[in-house]
Order: C-alpha cells, then structure tokens, then sequence
C-alpha cells in the first residue's frame, strides 16, 4: 500500500545547504519511494545545546516501503554524509538528520520509531516548513497543523531564497 510521509531535514555541520540539498538527492532515489514535494529551506536558531545555527527544511514522500524500512533507508542517507553519532551528546550536531515526522495517520509510541515525531508539535523548524507543503494537514489526532503553527511564532527562523532544483 502506498503511504504518504513527511520527513524533517537537519543539517547544522559541513556545509549544511548543501547537505540539505544531497540529501533531498538522494531521497529521490529511495526504492519504491518518489519525493513528491519538499519546503523551502529555512535557517533556524539551534534547540539545545550551544551549537551552530541549522537549515531545516520539509519533505514529502509516497512511499510502499514499511516504517522500519524507510527509517532504515534514510540512516543510510545519514551516514552516507558522514552523519556521526555521539552516544554523549543529545540534540548535538550532525551534518544531517532525517526524521520522520509524518507516516501517514500511523500512531506509535516505540522509541525505535515514535509516530508522529514527539518534536513535531512544538518546533518552529518542523511546523512552518510542514505547513508549507500541506497548510490543511490534520494530524494523526485529529488536531489541525494550522492551529498548531498559530500557537507557535516563528522566532528564530528564516525562509532562505536558494533555489533547490
Ligand atoms: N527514532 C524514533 N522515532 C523516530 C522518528 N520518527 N524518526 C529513533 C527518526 N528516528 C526516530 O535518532 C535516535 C533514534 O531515534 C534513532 O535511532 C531512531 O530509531 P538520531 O537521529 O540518531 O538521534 P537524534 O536526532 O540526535 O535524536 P533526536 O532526539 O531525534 O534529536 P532531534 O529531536 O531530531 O533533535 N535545532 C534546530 N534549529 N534544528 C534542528 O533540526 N535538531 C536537533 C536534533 C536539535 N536541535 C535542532 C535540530
Ligand atoms: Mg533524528
């Protein structure tokens, strides 16, 4: 069956247009996934630790790959920029970091793969960008993606005129 799922982009090391950019690539070549759509590229304050500032973006897949699946294809595009991990460090930075904010109305609380993404509800990088692709989403509960961002200001970030191609 085929799903809908949106995916948060991360990126604050290393170039991190650029690696938003590979990494929408190679989304694109994902099996059995075609990128639909993506945000634009936002610059955002850093939640967490002192650190660089991030570019976050937005993007849109369908998918016939399982949750785990996908998950699995996008820690390969992870590593595949030289993501590298800190046992130590939590919300440290990473030349990029692939979320799954969205796998259709799935629901699920496995800290192996938590449905939506518990950062989804509150984070200006992922509400403003997500409401770009689809203003009339309504989440998994019920709650619509419009009253969300109207609860969240966007301080701290900024909608980037690159052009992504
Ligand atoms: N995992 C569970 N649910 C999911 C999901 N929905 N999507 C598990 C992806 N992975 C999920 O992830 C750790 C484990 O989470 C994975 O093995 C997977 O099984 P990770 O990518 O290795 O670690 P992480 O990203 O450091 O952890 P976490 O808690 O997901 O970090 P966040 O919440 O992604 O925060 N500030 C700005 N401005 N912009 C940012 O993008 N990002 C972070 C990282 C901190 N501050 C930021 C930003
Ligand atoms: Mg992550």
């Amino acid at each position: 069956m085929l799903h809908t799922v949106y995916v948060g982009l991360g990126s604050n090391l290393d170039n991190p247009i650029q690696q938003i950019k590979q990494a929408l690539l190679a989304l694109n070549q994902v099996p059995q996934t075609t990128l639909l759509n993506h945000s634009a590229l936002y610059h955002s304050v850093p939640l967490g630790p002192p650190q660089p500032d991030y570019i976050n973006a937005v993007a849109v897949l369908c998918t016939y790959l399982s949750p785990l699946a996908l998950l699995s294809q996008l820690q390969t595009i992870e590593n595949q920029q030289r993501r590298i991990r800190s046992a130590q460090q939590r919300w440290g930075p990473r030349t990029l970091d692939l979320d799954i904010l969205l796998y259709g109305n799935k629901q699920s609380a496995d800290p192996v793969l938590t449905l939506p993404h518990p950062g989804l509800y509150q984070r200006t990088f992922v509400l403003y960008p997500l409401y770009e692709c689809d203003p009339h989403l309504l989440l998994p509960n019920g709650q619509r993606l419009q009253d969300l961002v109207s609860a969240c200001p966007p301080d701290g970030l900024t909608k980037l005129s690159v052009v992504v191609s």
